[in-house]
């Protein structure tokens, strides 16, 4: 059999980049799950599969069966936005992330940065927290970019602030890139797609222009997609999330990867404290101190109400 490693993850087919640099178009029987979960796509971008070459008894395009995804060293799992019990397989076998964020165009939303931890801290992916788009910042938003680094790096994150056509700023990512795999993730605006462009010009991805017409998604990322560096490295481009829930996380899996909150913990009186109303919470303690950053808190509670309540959170609704 074959062996490669999948670079597009559509669902329905994938692409499979071969030990002789061809790409391949591939197709998979059978069905997939992770931890009891459905998956729509049984493949992520990232997987090492093997595979059988198709005989072609039609003009079908495609030319592979993968048979086989060898075991993984981590997955980057969501939620499917449109089926409630599946989950949508992003990446596998990633050694970082990038969390890409913006002070403005998009407005900061940091409820936004926290859902965006919660996907690669279950599985201690390193995750930097990367504020793009520099060169649109006035005085005022250089003080909201500082008070986030505060806390960010406060809890044990790396916090960069970069402009995606600025040379210092993509002299300093490709030391962090190089050689290795990494995941790129943010809500759609925030510049991912220029960023690769940037850091590997030949690519031309397609980017948004967010501002003027309606000509509504065409342009955008649909699926994870895998770019190799020329530098040496891959980086995943992960479509523009709109939204992120947790159904498929307990109540105890976020108190613990809530890195600040999981810390104190084992001070609260009770062993199963979820620091909501609970008697003699450190947790809540720390928050009144102001040691605990309240704005954290109150996002992992909500996330904590809209898994209890298997509620649907939307971008959308200003948090
Ligand atoms: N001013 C400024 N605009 C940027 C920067 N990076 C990206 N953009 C713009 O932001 C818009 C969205 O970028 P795109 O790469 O499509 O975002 P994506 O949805 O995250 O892939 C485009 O109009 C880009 O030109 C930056 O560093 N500074
Ligand atoms: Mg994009
Ligand atoms: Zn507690």
């Amino acid at each position: 059999m074959i062996a490669g490693i999948v670079v597009k993850s559509t669902g329905s087919w994938y692409l499979v980049l071969l030990e002789d640099n061809s790409i391949i178009k591939c197709r998979i029987v059978g069905k997939f799950k992770i931890n009891g979960f459905k998956l729509t796509n049984p493949v992520g971008v990232g997987d090492y599969v093997r595979l059988e070459m198709e005989q072609s008894n039609n003009d079908e395009e495609i030319s592979g069966v993968i048979k086989e995804i060898l075991p993984r060293q981590n997955y980057i799992v969501r939620q499917s936005p449109r089926q409630l019990h599946y989950l949508h397989l992003l990446a596998a076998n990633v050694d970082q992330a990038f969390l890409l964020t913006t002070i403005k165009e998009p407005n900061l939303k940091q409820g936004f940065i926290d859902r965006f931890l919660l996907m690669t801290e279950p599985q201690n992916i390193p995750t930097f927290i990367i504020f793009n788009k520099s060169d649109l910042l006035e005085a005022a938003d250089l003080e909201v970019f500082e008070s986030m680094k505060n806390i960010y790096e406060s809890i044990g994150y790396v916090v960069k602030l970069v402009s995606a056509n600025d040379p210092k700023s993509l002299a300093v990512l490709k030391t962090i890139l190089k050689d290795k795999s990494t995941f790129l993730c943010g809500q759609s605006g925030v510049g991912k797609s220029t960023l690769i462009n940037s850091l590997q010009p030949h690519l031309d991805i397609k980017t948004e222009e967010i501002s003027d017409y309606s000509g509504k998604g065409q342009h955008t990322t649909t699926f994870a997609e895998m770019h190799l560096l020329d530098f040496g490295g891959k980086i995943i481009d992960s479509p523009g999330i709109k939204s992120l829930s947790y159904n498929n996380l307990s109540l105890q899996d976020v108190a613990h990867n809530f890195r600040e909150i999981f810390e104190v913990s084992s001070e609260c009186k009770y062993g199963d404290c979820l620091h909501r109303n609970e008697p003699k919470c450190m947790v809540k303690q720390k928050v009144n101190e102001g040691t605990i950053d309240v704005n954290r808190y109150i996002n992992y509670l909500q996330i904590l109400d809209e898994i209890e309540n298997q509620n649907y959170w939307e971008l959308h609704t200003d948090m």
